[in-house]
């Protein structure tokens, strides 16, 4: 045994419980978290005083989001864009992901892929601003995050009474 720090007083403990700071297990962890939260914290406390404003909570997550959206796209725009010409035409987009549905049309599985693809087509021309079938990175943007672009709301509207719909359906 050995006396170590746990909950906030020493505490005889067996050695395996112990870590080279002298706290136990969750303590630990708690103290992890209490340290991951100040980082946190005094990254969103632009003005440094201490204290997290709803303003600067609010600028944070707008940050975070952008930079969500950023990174998603990026990384997706690598695998659609198959002839790297700095455009994703609906070709590109429909046979990376629905190749092995337009092989094999009729499954044995039940999932509809057809539905899916329909469903993404509609996405893809309302993105497609200039109506030519091929989509900048802008217009990508669109497609893959119809939620930061008000000229996408229809679509946005669209998908959340489908979701809702489908909600009831399998609630009640
Ligand atoms: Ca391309
Ligand atoms: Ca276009």
């Amino acid at each position: 045994m050995v006396t170590t720090w746990c909950h906030g007083k020493n505490t005889k403990m067996p050695p395996m419980v112990t870590y080279s700071v002298g706290a136990c297990l969750c303590c630990i962890t708690f103290i992890r978290a209490v340290l991951s939260c100040r980082i946190i914290v005094s990254k969103i406390d632009l003005d440094n005083d201490g204290f997290v404003t709803e303003g600067e909570l609010t600028a944070w997550i707008k940050k975070a989001q952008r930079r969500y959206v950023y990174d998603n796209v990026e990384r997706q725009w690598q695998e659609f864009d198959v002839n790297q010409d700095g455009q994703i035409s609906w070709e590109e987009y429909r046979n990376v992901t629905y190749g092995t549905y337009l092989d094999d049309p009729d499954p044995d599985n039940s999932f509809n892929y057809k539905q899916m693809m329909v469903r993404d087509e509609r996405r893809f021309k309302m993105a497609d601003k200039d109506g030519d079938f091929i989509a900048t990175k802008d217009e990508f943007t669109a497609f893959l995050h119809p939620e930061e672009y008000d000229y996408m709301k229809d679509i946005v509207v669209l998908f959340l009474k489908v979701f809702y719909w489908k909600s009831s359906v399998i609630t009640s």
